[in-house]
């Protein structure tokens, strides 16, 4: 059930949520895709919240009636926060994207540290606060969302707005030594501990920020530590720092699984398959989902495991992400290269090892595809929760699936217990858990899917949302 909040929720994020395209003259608005949106929508629907962000179109497209449209398709209202394509390329493309997306999952080889790109990202920060300060009513829950926003808190308190404001980050926090390579990294501790309440997704995460606030910072001091929190005084405040794993709506993934349309597709698909089993990726264009090193895993358990081939393929989806960033153009093209190598190499008249995809699924399509196969392969080399894990165990109506996830996934704290842990780096292991996978018997991948269906169900977004907002208003 979704959380009834007796105060109006303010969600600031980077993009608002929605998906904005021109089709000759007809423009038209539908709800984007992505994590946040994901978890985020049913409980702005139901709570007529209004959502601040980057529309992420031109000057050209009718914005305000598209607005309007989505609000009344959508039940929620959006405020745009319009930028200039110099703000895009620094503060989104540079700052957000080619400096902190890799720095905070341990990729420091990807990082560029650029003075204008900081600068930039500090002023399109002040600029979200701006829209903020003239969006909000007294007692608004104002809860700003993710990396590309950290700063607006710090802003907020300059405009001297005094409400509580909360942020969530929805990728990890790294070490203390690795936060340290940042040269502006005291200015951003000191922009988070401007918030009243700071929300990662896993404990560790947690534990990273605590350390390296405490580090960086010699009058921040930890005053007590709870289970789900630790209180963090600086200067007059006591902030509120807690790890708050997102989830899925797990009965909106469970009951559309079981629907006709996707029972059909599934039938179509199975059909096809012709008694092979299907291993499973779906994921973001991005280096940081470690799809080139999942593409070897399963050329390596092919090599090693010989009865793999013709009975097991790999299908892997792809939605196109930030393909304008040149790491991201990259990353696509090696993709492209190694699945033609592979193909190649084991390919036979009927059968392909892998299967590339590279577009976004329709919802019917994603379900049907979590429906049908009998492993999914989600090894990011690190990441902040993965959606995709639980949306396919929630999906998995047949019991019947294998979940393999890395073991740098935040999902792992949760779900590692009755999934195949791997770690991406080692092609090996991952190829073993692959046949692990394959050769496991029926009633071992029964017991396994139901205690991850239950967890998942046990834990869904609206409880994710529920101890966020009520961790928020409790007395400590
Ligand atoms: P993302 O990095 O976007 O999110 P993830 O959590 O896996 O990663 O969510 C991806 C979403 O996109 C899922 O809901 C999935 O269904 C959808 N999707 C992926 N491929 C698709 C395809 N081909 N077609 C259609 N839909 C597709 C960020 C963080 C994560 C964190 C989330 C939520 O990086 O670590 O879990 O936010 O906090």
């Amino acid at each position: 059930m979704t959380p009834s909040l007796t105060k109006r929720l303010l969600i600031i994020s980077n993009r608002l949520p929605t998906v904005i395209t021109q089709d000759q003259d007809e423009w038209s608005v539908k709800p984007g895709t992505g994590g946040l949106v994901t978890a985020l929508a049913p409980v702005m629907r139901k709570n007529q919240g209004v959502w601040i962000g980057w529309p992420g179109c031109g000057d050209e497209a009718p914005l305000d009636k598209l607005l309007r449209e989505f609000k009344d398709q959508q039940g929620y209202q959006l405020v745009p926060v319009p930028l200039s394509e110099e703000d895009v390329e620094r503060y989104y493309r540079g700052f957000s994207n080619a400096t902190i997306w890799p720095l905070f999952h341990d990729l420091l080889g990807f990082c560029r540290f650029d003075l204008t790109d900081w600068q930039a990202y500090n002023a399109v920060n002040q600029k979200f606060a701006a829209v903020v300060a003239e969006q909000g009513e007294k007692d608004d829950f104002i809860w700003v969302h993710d990396y590309q926003l950290m700063l607006v808190g710090a802003h907020l308190r300059e405009m001297g707005i005094q409400d509580r404001l909360a942020f969530f980050l929805h990728i990890p926090f790294p070490s203390p030594d690795l936060f340290r390579r940042l040269p502006w990294k005291k200015s951003l501790i000191k922009g988070l501990l401007s918030y009243d309440q700071i929300g990662f997704q896993t404990l560790r995460d947690r534990r990273n920020f605590v350390q390296t606030a405490t580090a960086l910072l010699p009058e921040a001091e930890v005053v007590s530590r709870h289970r789900h929190h630790t209180l963090l005084k600086w200067g007059e405040r006591v902030i509120k720092v807690g790890h708050y794993p997102i989830s899925i709506d797990f009965d909106e993934f469970d009951e559309g699984a079981r629907s006709h349309e996707v029972e059909d597709a599934a039938w179509y698909l199975h059909e096809n398959l012709r008694g092979r089993q299907l291993v499973l990726g779906v994921d973001r264009l991005d280096y940081t989902k470690g799809i080139p090193e999942r593409f070897l895993a399963f050329e390596r358990a092919l090599e090693k495991y010989p009865e793999l081939i013709k009975r097991v393929s790999l299908l892997q989806v792809v939605v196109p992400s930030r393909t304008l960033v040149p790491d991201y153009a990259d990353l696509k093209e090696q993709l492209d290269q190694l699945a033609g190598r592979i193909n190649a190499r084991f390919g036979q008249p009927e059968w392909l090892p892998i299967h590339y995809v590279f577009r976004c699924l329709k919802r019917v399509q994603l379900l049907a595809r979590y429906r049908t196969s009998e492993i999914a392969l989600i090894t990011p080399l690190r990441d902040g929760m993965n959606l995709v894990a639980k949306e396919y165990c929630a999906s998995s109506v047949e019991n019947n699936g294998v979940l393999i996830l890395s073991e740098f996934a935040g999902a792992a704290d949760q779900l590692g217990k009755h999934a195949l842990l791997v770690n991406p780096y080692d092609t090996d292991g991952t190829a073993d858990a692959i046949y692990q996978a394959f050769t496991m018997d029926p009633e071992e991948r029964r017991q396994r899917m139901t205690n991850l269906r239950s967890e998942i169900r046990r834990n869904d977004v609206h409880r994710w949302l529920r101890r966020f907002v009520e961790s928020s208003e409790e007395e400590d």
